[in-house]
């Protein structure tokens, strides 16, 4: 009986740094906005086959409806109450999105926002994605229900003003979103009930939004009252995998360690150090790159959730400004999520956005705030062209064939240890994964030319990210390893792809 004991209060004190997906899946993508009938159709015809592990969605409660400005993206973070009805769709076809997901091997992260409900200007009636009724201006929330003491107004009324004041960063208004007491055991029972409503759907686990709002003991208290994973899909006392937003740059009074007892929390200086480095900035090199991880003073990768870009920095929201790299900058981008990929450190998140009509009026886009694709306030559907890519306006990263390929890439190299680190002691750089995988990169002005200890067996390798491995043959570059494990690599500095990277299922 101690054996189980032991297991069981083991298994349980490490399931929410878990993500819970099914083995040798080692990578997320954030649909955003996208609507649940899409997303469960992309998973049974693209991420289930090309091994994405899970998909991170918008949240799927109700939200306040804003109209001006029109429809922004960031109405969704403004709750009404936590019934599952969004643009993205109704409960049934959430509850659909999960089954079909779930059934294909693909999970589902819900973006829960439980610090807040909507801004203290929200004003009163029924303007939200459900046509339930509030009102904000007397915290009156009756479709959950919540009222005025169920918000932290006594112990603050105004806005935070001061990062570098603890109290004030979780008791006050962010934004002037109503802050929720969270202190109360009411409100932590309502919004589990809200997650386990979902959990009991098939959900796997939760980004925990605006966490470094709330106290870690209170949101301990909520993660208490969540029911094990649905048996359905995922073994007995399965926990829900958890990742906390805090933003945390260094120099504020809160720290990301603070949260790591409850799961993992994002950590944003990843993509914005990595975007310094690609673009070369402040005297930054990808040779500095070798002690990439905890090195450079991030959280430890156990208790990390990885990215290059977000919802938030893609569009200058949050932190992270200007070094961070989006898909408006292709070329830089496919390298800093294909070294992400290709990284052991962190568990890793792609990102996976829509167009927008950038308008920079003195160095910022005043159209930050303009909402996905839609027909008078309707998403549009996600079209899928001929060549595989989105149609309407959806970029789908997650689709470009170099990050496709680097998510495979990720889960043919799992648990092998980063290995062979050679560079030239400026931008071109080049690592392994023990004996499964290899990757090269010349970000140089010049050309790289040069013969590398790859660790891989000797063979012919298809170069995955100028082509892929298609009945036998490569229809992209092809790399001879000798024998001896070393190959010869040849990347010009004008190449579409200034990166090469093989791994033992692209070999011949
Ligand atoms: C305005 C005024 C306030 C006023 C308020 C009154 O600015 O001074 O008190 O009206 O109602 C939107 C508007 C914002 C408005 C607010 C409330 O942009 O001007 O305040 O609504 O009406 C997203 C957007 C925000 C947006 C918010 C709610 O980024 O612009 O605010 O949704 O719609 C910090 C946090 C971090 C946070 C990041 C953005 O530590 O947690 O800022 N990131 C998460 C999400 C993010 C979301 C929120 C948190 C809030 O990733 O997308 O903010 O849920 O770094
Ligand atoms: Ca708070």
């Amino acid at each position: 009986m101690k054996f189980f004991l032991f297991i069981s209060l083991f298994g349980f004190c490490w399931g929410q740094y878990d993500p819970q997906t099914q083995y040798g899946r080692t990578a997320i993508v954030h649909l955003f906005e996208w609507r649940w009938v899409d997303i469960a159709k992309e998973c049974e015809r693209y991420l289930a086959p090309k091994g994405f592990g899970g998909v991170q969605v918008s949240p799927p409660n109700e939200n306040i409806v804003v109209y001006n400005p029109s429809r922004p993206w960031w109405e969704r973070y403004q709750p009404i109450s936590y019934k599952i009805c969004t643009r993205s769709g109704n409960e049934d076809e959430f509850r659909d999105m999960v089954t079909r997901c779930n059934n294909v091997g693909v999970r589902i992260y819900v973006d829960a926002v439980i610090n807040h409900m909507c801004g203290a200007g929200g004003g009163a009636g029924t303007s939200s994605t459900c046509g339930s009724y509030y009102n904000a201006n007397n915290r009156d929330f009756p479709s959950v229900p919540y009222s005025a003491w169920d918000f932290n107004d006594g112990k603050c009324d105004g806005e935070i003003n001061n990062y570098n004041d603890a109290n004030q960063v979780r008791n006050c208004r962010l934004s002037g979103l109503l802050d929720l007491a969270l202190e109360k055991d009411y409100v932590r029972t309502t919004v589990a009930n809200y997650m386990n409503h979902l959990i009991d759907m098939g959900v796997a686990g939760f980004r925990l939004d605006a966490a470094k709002h709330m106290w870690p003991g209170d949101i301990k208290a909520v993660l208490d009252k969540l029911h094990n994973l649905n048996t359905q899909w995922f073994s007995q006392g399965s926990r829900p995998f958890i990742f906390q937003e805090v933003i945390d740059l260094g120099g504020e009074a809160i720290k990301g360690s603070e949260y790591f007892g409850n799961g993992r929390v994002t950590e944003f200086k990843y993509g914005a150090k990595l975007g310094t480095v690609i673009r070369k900035w402040n005297g930054e090199k990808m040779a500095y790159l070798k002690n990439w991880g905890e090195g450079w003073g991030f959280v430890p990768s156990d208790r990390a959730l990885v990215f290059v870009d977000n919802h938030d920095n893609q569009r200058g929201h949050g932190a992270g400004g200007a070094s961070i790299l989006t898909f408006w900058d292709p070329r830089m981008y496919k390298m800093a999520v294909g070294f992400m990929l290709a990284h052991p450190y962190g568990f890793t998140r792609v990102m996976s956005s829509y167009r927008w009509p950038r308008n920079f009026q003195n160095g910022k886009d005043v159209n930050d705030w303009i909402g996905p694709p839609n027909n008078n306030g309707v998403t549009k559907e996600v079209t899928i062209n001929p060549d595989t890519t989105c149609g309407n306006d959806w970029v789908c990263e997650h689709r470009w064939r170099q990050i496709r390929n680097m998510v495979a890439f990720r889960n043919v190299v799992n648990g092998q240890p980063f290995s062979n680190w050679w560079d030239n002691g400026s931008n071109q750089v080049a690592f392994g994964r023990g004996n499964r995988g290899f990757i090269v990169f010349n970000n140089d002005d010049w050309s790289l030319s040069t013969t590398l200890q790859t660790g891989l067996p000797a063979g012919t390798y298809c170069d995955v990210i100028s082509g892929d491995k298609i009945d036998g043959n490569c229809t992209g570059i092809k790399v001879t390893v000798g024998s001896d494990g070393k190959a010869h690599f040849s990347i010009s500095n004008s190449a579409e792809d200034p990166f090469i990277a093989i791994h033992a299922e692209s070999k011949l």
